[in-house]
């Protein structure tokens, strides 16, 4: 007679043989790494790169961090934040694969449950992403039924069997798969296992990848050609750029440019498919299509788009050549209703960003740019299209891949940073930044170039002051001025003595608002304080 015990093996069977944690632990990142890889590839297949695992978590994470969080990672890792957030969250798959793998073996419905659950998380993600259909669920349950796959292969004897029936003497007792030990001889093939599960998940990350640049290649507008503008810019005065080496150009170019936003993939939308809606508190909602924006008299304009997060002498702002249609013509086309007070823009990732109507009505070369420095807008800054406002701070203003365009109150919607903290509406700091010398320069003794920008958008630098210590402030020569728009070069001469020493300079705009001394940080609307550098003398 049998006895039928349907729980755990007895220790005969499960003891010494079965691999260590070690291995088992290896085998649970390779199930993971197997379910990213397919999971990849299903996204890339259904043209929602967007919807794999790591982009869908990794953007879920980024609107769900508290506002202090992003600020910290903006601050620390500069432009690098999203590989260092991609890495992080890849390091948090691999640490809890590797916990499911080393269960496996004693508990392997709970390891399964586990990968299911994770997997659940991911296609969660995905869904929750604004745009989202049931087929961005699909690239998660692909992996997840990869990774169950790849853990039962890894640690299956070669000859396949569900619950196992096994036989010690008068007992028969019935083993899950993933309990039964590994006689030393499947060892050399369970190897052979791991290398290809790695193998297969490489490869099919990698096509996914290859399959997502190829189609992102064909959209992104290279090919396109610009009409010229109806209503272009004013020359720029030969001596707006000084020639200061260490000094950056007067014009930013386009791959120099700050990039500032919260899409960990950049949106690729092919300009035959993108359209604008213009609607909310308007008589007649319009629809616009790139080719009828093409169609329509351009307006080129120099402005220099700042982030409220730069800090007192940071790098978020940049100046270029917008090429774009006057965007209070357009608003004026749809009928703007009375009561309207702010532009709620959306991209196609579903940020938004609040304006303030009376800015972009008020005469102001507000834009909707497509084109920038002479190219259709790069797909990291907007393409196909995005909003230029000069004297806004870019997260109430700048709305790149910008699909929709809601009249509304500013009682009524807030905005992506809006709901979380910052200001309403954002006009943009005087600011100014010494660039030359750098910081902690060691320089010699005897008159030393002191050369920098600084910028007060739409109202347009009067005056920079340069201090060395103590000293009173004194006047720096002004490069020529393009426009209240953009930024301005400046620069002056300083006498160095031996020592330490700390340069400071501060701005005055056209209407004799001087920058004031007190720091503030860039929560809620820009920080403020004087740009200090401090530099040895020799
Ligand atoms: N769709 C979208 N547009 C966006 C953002 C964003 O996160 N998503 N960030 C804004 C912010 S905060 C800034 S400062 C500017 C930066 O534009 P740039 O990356 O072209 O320099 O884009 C704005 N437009
Ligand atoms: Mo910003």
């Amino acid at each position: 007679m049998a006895a039928s015990i349907p729980t755990s093996p007895p220790a005969a069977v499960s003891a010494g043989r079965t691999p260590g944690a070690g291995v088992s632990g290896v085998f649970g990142v390779l199930a993971a790494a197997l379910a990213l890889g397919v999971a990849e590839l299903t996204a890339a297949l259904v043209g929602r790169p967007q919807a794999g695992p790591l982009l869908a978590v990794g953007s879920a994470v980024i609107d769900a961090s508290p506002a202090w969080l992003k600020d910290f990672a903006i601050r620390t890792f500069g432009t690098a934040d999203k590989p260092v957030l991609l890495l992080t969250l890849a390091a948090v798959i691999a640490a809890a694969s590797a916990a499911v793998g080393t269960a496996a073996p004693r508990r392997p419905r709970l390891a399964i449950a586990a990968l299911a659950g994770l997997a659940a998380i991911a296609g969660a993600a995905a869904l929750s992403r604004p745009g989202a259909g049931l087929i961005d669920a699909l690239p998660a349950a692909v992996g997840a039924a990869g990774s169950s796959f790849a853990l039962l292969y890894t640690r299956r004897r070669p000859r396949p069997a569900r619950e196992s029936r096994i036989t010690l003497g008068d007992v028969v007792c019935y083993v899950h798969p993933l309990q039964l030990p590994v006689p030393a001889a499947d060892r050399r093939a369970l190897l052979t296992r791991g290398a290809l599960v790695l193998g297969a998940a490489v490869l099919t990350g990698g096509a996914g990848r290859v399959i997502t640049s190829a189609r992102q290649a064909s959209a992104d507008g290279r090919a396109l050609v610009l009409p010229p503008p109806a209503a272009p810019a004013r020359p720029l005065p030969p001596s707006v750029g000084l020639r200061v080496p260490g000094l950056g150009p007067f014009t930013t170019p386009n791959d120099a440019f700050y990039r500032v936003d919260t899409a960990l993939i950049v949106p690729r939308l092919p300009h035959q498919e993108w359209t604008l809606r213009i609607h909310g508190l308007v008589d007649r909602p319009v629809e616009l299509s790139f080719a009828q924006v093409l169609a329509r008299p351009l307006t080129e304009r120099d402005i220099t788009l700042t982030c409220v997060s730069n800090e007192v002498g940071g790098p978020y702002a940049g100046n270029a050549r917008w090429l774009g249609v006057d965007l209070a013509t357009l608003l004026r086309e749809a009928g703007i209703q009375p009561g309207a007070d702010q532009i709620l823009s959306r991209s196609a990732d579903g940020w938004t960003a609040s304006t303030a109507l009376e800015s972009v009505l008020d005469g102001r070369d507000a834009l909707l740019a497509i084109a920038m420095n002479g190219s259709p807008l790069p797909p990291a800054h907007g393409f196909p299209a995005r909003m230029i406002v000069p004297g806004l701070y870019g997260y109430v203003s700048a709305t790149k891949w910008v699909t929709d365009l809601k009249l509304t109150r500013f009682a009524d919607e807030r905005a992506y940073w809006t709901r979380r903290g910052w200001a309403e509406r954002a006009p943009i700091k005087t600011a100014s930044r010494i660039e030359v010398p750098k910081p902690f320069a060691e320089i010699p003794a005897g008159p030393v170039t002191v050369a920098g920008t600084a910028w007060a958008q739409h109202r347009g630098v009067a005056a920079v002051e340069v201090r060395g210590d103590d000293a009173p402030w004194r006047p720096a020569d002004l490069a020529a001025s393009a426009g209240p728009d953009t930024w301005r070069q400046w620069h002056t001469t300083w006498q160095a003595t031996p020592g330490q020493h700390r340069l400071q300079v501060r701005a005055t705009d056209a209407g004799g608002h001087t920058q004031p001394a007190e720091r503030m940080p860039p929560i809620p609307d820009g920080a403020t304080g004087w740009h200090t550098v401090l530099v040895t003398v020799t």
